[in-house]
Order: C-alpha cells, then sequence, then structure tokens
C-alpha cells in the first residue's frame, strides 16, 4: 500500500520540482529534511547564489555538508570477497552438542541464535559481476549469548595454498596484471596459471576451482565449508578435532560455462537479485549444518595431515552429522551499513570452539583485523550494529576514532578499589566461563625449533586432486576438462600451459590428454611429485550430478513462460498454476512488457520483456504460442535465441503444436525433456537433460 504523501508539491522559477513540508500544519520535527547538525533546510533544490546568475557563496553550509559527505560515501572495498550479498536470518540447533562442546550456542536442541551471512565471489570489484568462474565465500556471524562466533568459510572444503604466507602472491597472481589492469574477475589469464603451476599443492583446490562448483545456478545452491579443521572442546576440556558443513536444503545446482557468460550480461546481479527475491517472496533459504568429528587417532590413521587445508575427510570415510539448519529470511535494511560494512574475522570464537594449528587458519587469526581496521577506518569497528555482539559488552578499552560509547566514571583500569569509596569499579575476568585456550599438546611437533619449514605431512599434492576427478559424474568430468582447456587457452605464455599439462598428468594422464587434446599440445612427461600419488577410494558424495545433494525438483526454481498475441489463455493459466503448485515461480515473458492479447481476448500481462530477459535467467522454458504468435516471432533473432539456449543449456522446453516451426528454427531436436506445455512439462522442468549435452556442445 503507497505511503500517504508527506508533502506539497510546486514549480519553482527555473521550473524545478520542490517537495515541500505542507506550509499549512503543525510543523513538528517529523518529515522535516535537516542537515547533519539538525538544522532544517528550506531548498535543496538551489544553492546560495548571489544574485539569480551569480557565483555560489562559500558560507553555503547546507550545500558545502551535503557534498561534503557525499564526497566520502565510499570506503575501501575488501582487498579479496569484495563483491558480496548478505542476508539475515537463524540458526536453530536440532541437538544438543554438550558432549562434545560447551559453546552455550550448541547445548539446547531447538535453540535459535540470529545470524548475518555473506556470500561473496573472490577476484572480482565490488561493481563486477555475480557470476564469474570464483569460489564463493560464505562467511556467518552467529550472535550467540557468549558472544559473536564467525564461521568464515567458502563454498569449496579446500584452499589454494598452504601457508598464509602465500596469500598475497596468490591473490595478487588472480587479481588484474599489475600492468595492464585486467582482466576483472578472471582467472584465465597468465599471472593466475603461472603461479599455479608453479604450486602443485594447489592442484585439488583447482580441480574444484575448474569444476561446475564455482558457477552455481544461485547461492542458495552451494555449499558452505569451514575448510580448516577446527576444535571444539566440552566442558571437561576434551578436545575433538572438526569439519563444518553447509549443505543447501534447495540442493546443489549449477549452471553451464556458456550459460554463465551469458547471465553476465544479461543480469550481472543475478545472485544478488535471486537472494533478494527469494526472501522477499518468503521463500527461505535454508542450509543444514553438519559437522564431521574427530579425534587424534582418527586423524592419525588418514593418509594426510589433517592440519593441511588442500585435503578433504571424504563423506564415505566420516559421515557429516547434521546437527541444525540456518534459514535466511530477511534482507538487510541498508546494503552499505550491513552487507559492506560487516566485518567477519575467524579469530572470533566462544568458548567450547577453538583452533588448530592449520599454518593457513593460524595466519587468517592474524589477518582479519587489520583489515577490518584499513576498511572501517577505526578500532571501534565492532560498535558499528551489524558487528555489535548481542551481548553485554563491557571491558576497560577506551576512546579511539568514532568512539559511540560513553561509558561513566573513572574506572577505565583494573585492578581498582574505586569500589571501597562507593565508585563504579568495572566488569573482571572469570576463569569458569571465561574463553580458555585448548591446552593440550594433542598435535604433533607442536614444541620444537623455530623453523619456517613445511611439514613432509603436507607433501602429498596429488591424491585427493585425482580422488576428485574420478569421483565426478561423466559430464562434469568433461566440464572441468572444458573448464581447463578454456582457461589455458587465454593463458599466452607456452610455458606455463605446458608446466599445467604436466601437473594434470599427476592428477589423471586421460585428464591431462583431454587438456592436451583441447589446447592442441602435445602432452608432456609429469611433473616431479613430492611424494607418491595414491589412488584413493573414490567419493561419489563430491559430484552434483547423481550425487546425494542433486534434487530433481522445480521447488525455488524458476520457470519462463514465453507468450505472444493469440496465445491459449487456459494454457497459460493452467500452467501457472502447476508451475506455483510444485513450488516455482512462473515468469511471464513476452515481446513487450504491456503483455499479449491472449485467445480469449484478455490482456495478459508480462513480468519481463523477452529481448531483456533471455532463457539463461530461468530454470526451464514453456512457449506457448499460436500460429499467429510463432509467425511473428520467427525473424524475432531473441525469441530463437531463447530456444536456442534453452535447448543448448540442456533445460526441459514446453511448447504447443502452433510453436514447432520456432523450435525447429532454432535447432531444437526432440528428446526427453522437450515435451508438450502441459504438465508433462511439468514433470520433466525440475532438471536438466544431461544426455543432450553431446549433441549441443564439443566438451574436451
Ligand atoms: Fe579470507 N580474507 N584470507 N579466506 N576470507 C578476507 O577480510 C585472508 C581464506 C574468506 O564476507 C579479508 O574482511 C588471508 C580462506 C571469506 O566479509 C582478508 C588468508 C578462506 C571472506 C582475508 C585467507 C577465506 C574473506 C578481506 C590466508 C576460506 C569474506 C576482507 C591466510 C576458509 C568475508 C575481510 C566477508 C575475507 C584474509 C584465506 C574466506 C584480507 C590472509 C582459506 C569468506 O582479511
Amino acid at each position: 500500500m503507497a505511503t500517504p504523501s508527506n508533502h506539497d508539491v510546486e514549480t519553482g522559477k527555473g521550473g524545478e520540482t520542490h517537495q515541500r513540508v505542507p506550509a499549512k500544519g503543525s510543523h513538528d520535527p517529523e518529515g522535516h529534511l535537516t542537515t547533519n547538525q539538525g538544522i532544517r533546510v528550506s531548498d535543496n533544490q538551489n544553492q546560495l547564489k548571489s544574485g539569480e546568475r551569480g557565483p555560489v557563496l562559500l558560507e553555503d553550509f547546507v550545500l558545502r555538508e551535503k557534498i561534503f559527505h557525499f564526497d566520502h560515501e565510499r570506503i575501501p572495498e575488501r582487498i579479496v570477497h569484495a563483491r558480496g550479498s548478505a542476508a539475515h536470518g537463524y540458526f536453530e540447533l536440532y541437538e544438543s552438542l554438550s558432549d562434545i562442546s560447551k559453546a552455550d550456542l550448541f547445548q539446547r536442541a531447538g535453540e535459535k541464535t540470529p545470524v548475518f551471512t555473506r556470500f561473496s565471489t573472490v577476484a572480482g570489484g565490488a561493481g563486477s559481476v555475480d557470476t564469474p568462474r570464483d569460489v564463493r565465500g560464505f562467511a556467518v556471524k552467529f550472535y550467540t549469548r557468549e558472544g559473536n562466533w564467525d564461521l568464515v568459510g567458502n563454498n569449496i572444503p579446500v584452499f589454494f595454498i598452504q601457508d598464509a604466507i602465500k596469500f598475497p602472491d596468490l591473490i595478487h597472481s588472480v587479481k588484474m596484471e599489475a600492468d595492464r589492469g585486467f582482466p576483472q574477475a578472471a582467472s584465465a589469464h597468465d599471472t593466475f596459471w603461472d603461479f599455479i603451476s608453479l604450486m602443485p599443492e594447489s592442484t585439488h583446490m583447482i580441480m574444484w576451482a575448474m569444476s561446475d562448483r564455482t558457477i552455481p545456478r544461485s547461492l542458495r545452491t552451494i555449499e558452505g565449508f569451514g575448510v580448516h579443521t577446527f576444535r571444539l572442546v566440552n566442558a571437561n576440556g576434551k578436545s575433538t578435532f572438526v569439519k563444518f558443513h553447509w549443505k543447501p536444503k534447495q540442493g546443489l545446482q549449477s549452471t553451464l560455462w556458456d550459460e554463465a557468460v551469458k547471465i553476465a550480461g544479461a543480469d550481472p546481479d543475478f545472485h544478488r537479485r535471486d537472494l533478494f527475491e527469494a526472501i522477499s517472496r518468503g521463500d527461505y533459504p535454508e542450509w543444514e549444518f553438519g559437522i564431521q568429528a574427530f579425534d587424534q587417532k582418527f586423524a592419525d590413521a588418514l593418509p594426510f595431515d589433517v592440519l593441511d587445508p588442500t585435503k578433504i575427510i571424504p563423506e564415505e570415510v566420516l559421515p557429516i552429522r547434521i546437527v541444525g539448519r540456518m534459514v535466511l529470511d530477511r534482507w538487510p535494511d541498508n546494503f552499505f551499513a550491513e552487507t559492506e560494512q560487516v566485518a567477519y574475522c575467524p579469530a572470533n570464537v566462544v568458548p567450547g570452539i577453538d583452533f588448530t594449528n592449520d599454518p593457513l587458519l593460524q595466519g587468517r587469526l592474524f589477518s582479519y583485523l587489520d583489515t577490518q581496521k584499513s576498511r572501517l577506518g577505526t578500532a571501534n569497528f565492532h560498535q558499528i550494529p551489524v558487528n555489535a555482539p548481542k551481548c553485554p559488552v563491557m571491558n576497560f578499552q577506551r576512546d579511539g576514532q568514532m568512539q559511540m560509547l560513553q561509558p561513566e566514571g573513572r574506572a577505565s583500569y583494573e585492578p581498582n578499589s574505586l569500589d571501597a569509596a562507593g565508585e563504579e569499579t568495572g566488569p573482571r575476568e572469570c576463569p569458569v566461563t571465561g574463553f580458555k585456550t585448548f591446552e593440550g599438546r594433542a598435535e604433533r611437533d607442536e614444541e620444537g625449533d623455530k623453523l619456517r619449514i613445511r611439514p613432509e605431512s603436507f607433501a602429498d599434492h596429488y591424491s585427493q586432486a585425482r580422488l576428485f576427478f574420478r569421483s565426478l559424474a561423466k559430464p562434469e568430468q568433461a566440464h572441468l576438462a572444458s573448464a581447463l582447456v578454456f582457461e589455458l587457452s587465454k593463458v599466452e605464455l607456452e610455458h606455463v600451459r605446458t608446466r599445467m599439462l604436466s601437473n594434470l598428468v599427476n592428477v589423471d594422464p586421460d585428464l591431462a590428454g583431454r587438456v592436451a587434446k583441447g589446447l592442441n599440445a602435445s602432452v608432456p612427461k609429469a611433473s616431479k611429485t613430492a611424494a607418491p600419488v595414491q589412488d584413493l577410494d573414490l567419493s561419489p558424495a563430491l559430484r552434483i550430478i547423481g550425487g546425494p545433494r542433486q534434487l530433481v525438483t522445480l521447488e525455488g526454481r524458476t520457470v519462463g513462460i514465453l507468450i505472444a498475441d493469440g496465445s491459449d489463455a487456459k494454457c497459460v493459466a493452467d500452467l501457472v498454476a502447476a508451475v506455483g503448485e510444485a513450488g516455482a515461480r512462473p515468469l511471464i515473458i513476452a515481446p513487450r512488457v504491456g503483455g499479449a492479447k491472449m485467445s480469449d481476448g484478455s490482456l495478459r500481462k508480462a513480468d519481463a520483456q523477452l529481448a531483456g530477459c533471455p532463457s539463461v535467467m530461468v530454470d526451464a522454458i514453456a512457449v506457448v504460442l499460436s500460429k499467429e504468435g510463432c509467425d511473428m516471432l520467427m525473424n524475432e533473432a531473441a525469441a530463437i535465441q531463447f530456444m536456442m539456449d534453452a535447448f543448448g543449456h540442456l533445460k526441459a522446453i514446453g511448447h504447443t503444436p502452433e510453436a514447432k516451426p520456432l523450435l525447429d528454427k532454432a535447432g531444437v531436436k526432440p528428446d526427453a525433456g522437450v515435451v508438450p506445455a502441459d504438465k508433462a512439462f511439468v514433470k520433466a522442468a525440475g532438471t536438466r537433460y544431461w544426455d543432450r549435452e553431446p549433441s549441443v556442445r564439443m566438451l574436451a
């Protein structure tokens, strides 16, 4: 419902519009425009000038303040993860974890903890597109009763490097090249692959990065991982190692590369918009929270080091115990105040959660505070509402830029005895409930000489890369190989391509052969490995296609229904109803957004215009055209491309018999996914048709 207007409209001498508080009325503070000093503004359209056409006067503090504030609206964007979208929600615990953790949020089944979750791409700037091939950040701030816990993870369970000292090199290599300032938000260039090919430890991550995981269909269809091994600590001080997981209730779903590229042009905000719209319509995204908990004995028996962040523990080796869920149900009120200013930090843990000696994690614990100071400009960034804990915060830290608190009294130190004089004495430490670092020296080699050395237990860089590649479904393997061909084709330094191929031979000779063929290169000798490559048991749980988290469903998806003048009104109405019943959002697309004149003479308004809504924007299409409508669209490139892309992206296509000529023109061939635009379509639309792919695309 529209808000009642609070203003009168007048036209100024120069024809400019003035929206003004009504001259007659109470003139109470409500609704008056003021400066930041609270001074009411009389004219927000004109500067103060000497004479009608004269110079502007320096004394115009209203103008000066407005422009001054505007000039300072931007803060430094994040050096990595600059582009992000976030939402509020809650975490709900399914079962008490008190046996392994004393953290308050893990004690009582059914209890909810507020969260703020930010998803991001890594390489691009804040204004870059949503769908490049990139890792997605998955950062959750839990506002627990014992303070904030930040689980700052990614949508991939491993990382490129084993030691924090390599992070600036990794990021410099993937960002825009230093001399030319391109490419933006893309890993397909010389410096990235130069670095990667010299860093065999990144090979496992590269397999994930080149897989369909890095071109997700939606932020709602990604997994999340804490990556490092953490610890849970119970009330008796016993430590349990843990890996954290987020599993999307919407199922895992990715795009095809060609689709991701086209989405970038059609809607640069595709993921942000999708998250916003899903929450706005009450289709709240949800993830289950899982843990892999294990002890030192289990860790010692694994064929790799659990402190090495380039390794996973396959679910088949240690199942994931689902212990809770996260629901995102509220969009931020203000993007800047919340999504931009939120400051995550892996060092934010609560009693009952602790770190391990993972050398990457250790570096991160140190790094994030510096970032926040540099970005938010003050050591008081924790006072910004989105960062402020939702429990009491009391200490003797004082002052600093942008201090918002006004502590009373003189107790700004302790010990003090001001209480003896009847004054406030301030808070005190507590050995019972305060955070105590886990003391045990359970990890090997914790004591020893000071060394700059990589442990030998980190030396196997290829076995899990092989495990990942071989565990994928066939189409996913082809996508991965093709992604490597694409990226390396953009690499101009030939020696880098060759070195990368040598590394790939260690992963899988077949993969190396396919990539070499795609580059029209020969397969070089395998590069030297630091440890023998092992054939580990495969993990089918790593697959998207045919894996345990692929859902055949229309729930949460979008179905495009293409109409034009003369479309069958009943057919469209039935489809809209059936698609809605199946949990999807029907999107009516027409040549003109005002709508189309239907078979029964009614006007059906469209949600989107065909030229601005290619089929990459939806998960399946129904083409409900009459003969007249089809004839009209036969010479419309947007309509032909609409069909061609839906077919090429392996989507279900429902159509009326009259639409057939258009399908033929677009090269749509009959298969299990091309069906009549009726119930059969609704049934067919919950999945993609992978068998179609070899007929539409040459893959490596
Ligand atoms: Fe980050 N990372 N990172 N990172 N990271 C940042 O902190 C850093 C790493 C991750 O939505 C920065 O506030 C170092 C791994 C996410 O605001 C910065 C190292 C993982 C986000 C930083 C790593 C991550 C960040 C930039 C190697 C997955 C976005 C802005 C030791 C487990 C959080 C900021 C958000 C952000 C440093 C490695 C995840 C520069 C030094 C591994 C999701 O402090």
